[in-house]
């Protein structure tokens, strides 16, 4: 492994020694039988010879499914070419090329034709008592509304339209109406600065930004608007010219017990630009709901979304129409096992790959019916998230083990008094699950009777690539468990080989063969892709993770292997902080590393070397984490700063990180520091060490 690899994998291994630790011999939990007598997977069996022909026949597998939607066209061509071996060539993957349909039509427009008063989404507000439903129907309207809207403006097939939404139906609806009309949608998380905003609006060359005039979360009330102008005034800056912005007024609906007395001082005015901006409302009053399809070729694009990439820069991933259908409806139908009539939750935010896949495109292409919600697990107290599950009778609820760590601090009974019998299945996604946590998922949220899956995956893979079948996987608490349809894992060794038998220690997670949701390039840098993907391992996508397989064939991920840091699910490069705090007039070098904790899984700790003569004091503490907060947004606020009068370098100036790990997770034991170019950095850094 990679050195950095190795440090994290070593502590993951400790992390998964202490399933032992807590469970005894009793490691494997079976769920309640009678609970999923009609599961659409009835046994091991089943999944053995399902995985086996999407794996061996991938065709025949995939046409089944592909069969159950709309095409325009068939494809007349192979179901899937791909090359994976960058000697051979450039990287492609291509599923029913030729073939004509368009997502929109299938996941909106068939289910409102069939079932138009089918409610597709709860949208529960902010504020308890502010919850509306959506059907299937009046969601076509908005769409079609909407769709003729950016046709009016001059919109088109191909064109790249930026939304920084918050949590509201628009969101949907606008996503929606670009894939109808062959727009790529590039969704922006609405936590993010208007720095990170800007650098993926130029990234993306957008025509077109949707925002609103404020979001709602817990008690506060963010202004977007500004931060889109801001963000709008930077690419003006650099030359990128966007010529217009929709805003949606998400603060106009008073006495609806949407914000609280001080949100609606905050909301009273908004910053406008005539040349620019466009009030949502005024350009839906009077559009058709009247708006045909565009027929999207399959490998036409459908969306960007970015990752963060280890050099800093983040990464446009780009997923194409049929593809990432098939796949996002798929995972979806068996990993949470949905069925007709259940209430279906994901609690993350549209603008992760999580609520692309699993709040919309999945979710609707089961024409399923979901909760969408704007809020947060703690507002207005810890037992918000189960007040929702009974309001709703939620079956199938799906969040990430920051949510229920964060959620266990609190006592039992912000659970207990809420009814949630309705719940079967409980998904968790976004980094390894630990021990404590699994548990109280399953025994005081599930109350033993829930089946917890486990899904592994990336905003690149489309959709879960490695997750159980609940009903017919026995579960291992902290293992994701087996592929999904269509997935090949391997794992690696440093050296390129396949580690071969059913039980291997950790190596590098790699995946021999595509599936139809796996990305296709990164925007506009396709070579950047082969080399972030590609290269290491010729012949196969490196996922950028550890793993290893245990004696009956259940996948561990322990954690990346590369310089990125899983905060709270979601995933930031060092070097991006790092590039955020030298912006800073008093620092002249830094080091970022993660380091284990309590809630967010990993903290960002950050080494800072002041100038010369600069005093390390609490106020350049505070205006370091803010200049991160501007430069990428809150998420990546630093957890401590620690002043290091100098960082441990090898002789040839590169800074060791295995060293720095170890002094942020408090280890003393820093192994070999032979190839130091001064070890007395390091014993400096062990007195000065910050109260955390
Ligand atoms: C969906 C999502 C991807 C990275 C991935 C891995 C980590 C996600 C996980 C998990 C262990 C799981 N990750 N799910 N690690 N167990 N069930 O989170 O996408 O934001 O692109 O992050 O998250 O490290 O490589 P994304």
């Amino acid at each position: 492994m990679a050195s950095n690899g190795h440090t994290e994998n070593t502590a993951s291994m400790k992390r998964n020694k202490s399933f032992t630790e807590l469970l005894g011999d009793n490691l494997t939990f079976d769920v309640k039988a009678e609970v999923f007598l009609d599961g659409h997977v009835k046994s091991m069996d089943q999944y053995n010879q399902m995985h086996k022909q999407s794996v061996e026949d991938p065709e025949s597998f995939w046409t089944k499914i592909a069969n159950q939607f709309y095409w325009k066209e068939k494809w007349s061509g192979k179901f899937m070419e791909y090359n994976f071996d960058v000697r051979k060539g450039d990287i492609f993957i291509k599923f029913m090329e030729g073939g004509k349909t368009n997502i929109c039509y299938n996941v909106l427009d068939r289910v409102a034709q069939e079932t138009p008063d089918k409610i597709a989404f709860y949208w529960e507000g902010n504020d308890p008592a502010n919850c509306k439903t959506y059907t299937y129907k009046q969601l076509l309207d908005e769409v079609c509304k909407f769709s003729n809207v950016l046709k009016s403006k001059g919109l088109k097939k191909g064109d790249r339209v930026a939304l920084y939404m918050p949590m509201i139906i628009e969101l949907v609806v606008a996503m929606l109406a670009c894939a109808r009309i062959g727009i790529i949608h590039s969704i922006v998380f609405a936590g993010f600065s208007a720095d990170s905003l800007a650098e993926r609006l130029k990234d993306g060359d957008c025509s077109l930004l949707i925002t609103a005039d404020y979001s709602v979360r817990g008690d506060k009330s963010i202004d977007l608007k500004t931060v889109a102008d801001n963000a709008l005034k930077e690419c003006g800056e650099d030359g990128v010219d966007i010529k217009m912005c929709i805003v949606v007024k998400n603060s106009s609906a008073e006495g609806d017990g949407t914000h609280s007395p001080k949100q609606k001082k905050a909301k009273t005015s908004v910053s406008w630009n005539e040349d620019v901006d466009l009030w949502w409302h005024d350009l839906m009053t009077g559009a058709s709901n009247d708006c045909q399809c565009e027929w999207m070729d399959a490998e036409d694009p459908l969306f960007i979304l970015y990752t963060s990439g280890s050099t800093g820069k983040p990464k446009g991933v780009l997923h194409t129409t049929a593809g990432y259908m098939l796949y996002a409806a798929t995972t979806f139908k068996y990993s949470f096992d949905y069925h007709e009539g259940e209430v279906y939750w994901c609690t993350a935010d549209i603008g992760w790959i999580t609520g692309h896949s699993y709040i919309v495109y999945g979710p609707m292409a089961n024409a399923a019916t979901s909760v969408m919600f704007e809020g947060t697990p703690l507002y207005p107290d810890a037992g918000r998230m189960w007040a929702v599950v009974e309001k709703y009778k939620v079956s199938k609820f799906y969040t990430a083990p920051t949510a229920i760590r964060m959620l266990m601090k609190f006592s039992d009974d912000f659970v207990k008094k809420y009814d949630r019998s309705s719940l079967k299945v409980l998904g968790t996604v976004g980094e390894p699950i630990n021990p404590e946590a699994w548990l109280w998922y399953y025994k005081i949220v599930g109350e033993e009777r829930c089946s917890i899956v486990d899904t592994f995956w990336q905003t690149e893979t489309g959709g879960h690539v490695i997750g159980g079948m609940p009903g017919a996987t026995m579960m291992k608490p902290g293992s994701a468990s087996f592929p999904f349809f269509g997935a090949v894992p391997v794992i690696m060794d440093e050296d390129g080989k396949e580690k071969e038998g059913v039980e291997v220690d950790q190596g590098y997670l790699v995946f021999k063969q595509p599936w139809p949701g796996l990305m296709r390039t990164l925007y506009g840098n396709h070579s950047r892709y082969q080399a972030a993907y590609f290269e290491r391992f010729p012949g196969y996508y490196c996922a950028g993770d550890g793993a290893y397989r245990d004696k009956d064939g259940y996948y561990w991920i322990t954690g990346r292997i590369d310089d990125l840091m899983n905060v709270s699910g979601h995933l930031l490069s060092t070097a991006q902080v790092e590039s955020a705090i030298v912006e800073h007039s008093s620092i002249s070098e830094a080091a970022v590393v993660g380091y284990p904790h309590p809630v967010k899984g990993t903290g960002i700790y950050c080494f800072v070397t002041p100038k010369n003569g600069i005093r390390f004091c609490d106020a350049l503490v505070s205006e370091l984490k803010q200049k991160v907060r501007t430069r990428i947004g809150p998420i990546a606020t630093p957890d401590v700063i620690h002043e290091a009068p100098g960082l441990p370098k090898t002789r040839s100036g590169k800074i060791m990180r295995r060293i720095l790990r170890k002094i942020a997770a408090g280890q003393t034991d820093i192994g070999d520091t032979t190839t130091l170019a001064d070890s007395t950095v390091v014993d400096k850094l062990f007195t000065n060490r910050p109260q955390q």
